[in-house]
């Protein structure tokens, strides 16, 4: 086993706003990156693609109910899916992956630099080694894994993530909310001088596909097209990249990113050019996700599953160097370009405002006992731990 000894200085605990980890500090911690339960590539799912042109083309053709209703059930089976938008071209994933490896690969100092320590990192650069995966805390999560085969099992999510992450809001507020959240300007990074412009175009582009994507998922679901994204409205969504060093962490079966759901409503990624990505089907069987050159990866968070009374799971997941990796990066440095995985990741919310419960299609009495009303907002700060720091 694999170990890596560092030291981190801070020593607050502290929230991360995706919802995916906390900041948990220790000093001189000696952190295992590689389990001792490793194993080999799992099998590959190829998840289904759904064409959102059919859909722009003419909603309400024959074909575009088809897309809507092969969405639905991808995310039923699979929470997740492969779409292809012909609004994002594949050179638009390719300048977003490009910046971000140059960013990522700047000196840990210069990074530092972009990292707001003060307000949970809410902005800006988290490092390495910050993030914890939430679901060493979570009896639901550690219940639902010990049930797995041994071979769907996932591999240590105990440990802090080596992955670094970049925060980067998107969307208007609401004029009015309960939840007012975070007014911090966003990071500028010194070396990038047309950061906001690169950062708001991609994040556009895939605010848009995943917002079409929701109203295809409700047609799908039989609901009034603009169901979710109403609700949708003015969320914090969040473009939210991550970037992982795969010359420090690059050996077979690293964990980069711990086993975890994502709190939100949809998250959509741009094609990686690291495959690593392990995905859990709502049967709980572990599958390396396989996405189409110039397709878009999107998985069901939290807030879609509670919505839907459960019919859509949120989507378990971790990021894992596999054999499939190293090619990666056998041709990633033969092109000469620094060995960082980029997750081009932008996580779509319900506005924090909205009532969070099954909607009425999905309203049975057990649903609605199983997932209790409760403000959008509530839920996140639930997730997020932030009552109980407060309390
Ligand atoms: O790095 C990735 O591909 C995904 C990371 C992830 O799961 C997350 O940011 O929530
Ligand atoms: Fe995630």
């Amino acid at each position: 086993m694999q170990k890596v000894t560092r030291t981190t200085t801070t020593t607050t605990t502290t929230t991360m706003s995706d919802g995916a980890s906390t900041t948990s500090v220790t000093t001189s911690t000696q952190v295992s990156v590689v389990p001792a339960n490793a194993t080999a590539e799992p099998r590959k799912l190829a998840l289904p693609v759904v064409d959102l042109a059919v859909y722009l083309a003419d909603p309400h053709s024959e074909a575009a109910l088809a897309q809507c209703k092969l969405a639905a059930l991808a995310l039923e089976e699979h929470s997740a899916l492969s779409i292809k938008d012909p609004r994002v071209d594949e050179s638009d994933n390719a300048a977003f992956l490009d910046l971000m490896e140059d960013y990522f690969s700047q000196s840990t100092s210069d990074k530092l630099k972009d990292a707001r320590p003060e307000i949970g990192y809410q902005v800006g650069s988290t490092p390495e080694l910050t993030e914890l995966p939430r679901c060493g805390r979570d009896d639901e999560c550690k219940e639902a894994v010990e049930k797995m085969n041994a071979e769907d099992k996932p591999l240590d999510f105990n440990s802090e993530d080596p992955k670094w992450r970049f925060f980067h809001r998107m969307g208007t507020p609401p004029a009015v909310t309960q939840f007012p959240g975070l007014n911090a300007e966003p990071v500028v990074p010194e070396a990038f001088p047309n950061w906001i412009e690169s950062m708001d175009k991609w994040g556009s582009l895939m605010l848009t596909a995943v917002t079409t994507l929701s109203e295809m998922v409700a047609i799908g679901f039989g609901l009034p097209k603009d169901t979710f994204v109403q609700l949708s409205n003015h969320g914090p969504h969040l473009l939210a990249p991550t970037g992982s060093d795969l010359e420090k962490y690059g050996k077979v079966s690293t964990v980069l990113a711990g086993f975890h759901a994502d709190l939100n409503f949809l998250t959509i990624h741009g094609k990686s050019r690291y495959p690593g990505l392990n995905i859990w089907n709502r049967a709980g069987q572990k599958m390396l996700a396989s996405v189409p050159d110039g397709c878009l990866l999107v998985q069901a968070g939290r807030q879609i599953e509670h919505l839907t009374g459960g019919r859509v799971i949120a989507g378990f997941h971790e990021v894992v160097v596999v054999d499939s990796t190293i090619k990666a990066i056998e041709r990633q440095r033969a092109a000469g370009r620094p060995l960082w995985r980029i997750s081009s990741t932008l996580f779509f919310h319900i506005a924090s405002d909205n009532l969070l419960k099954p909607l009425p299609a999905f309203e049975t009495e057990e649903n609605v006992k199983q997932y209790p009303p409760i403000l959008t907002g509530h839920q996140v700060q639930k997730e997020l731990g932030f009552l109980n720091l407060s309390s």
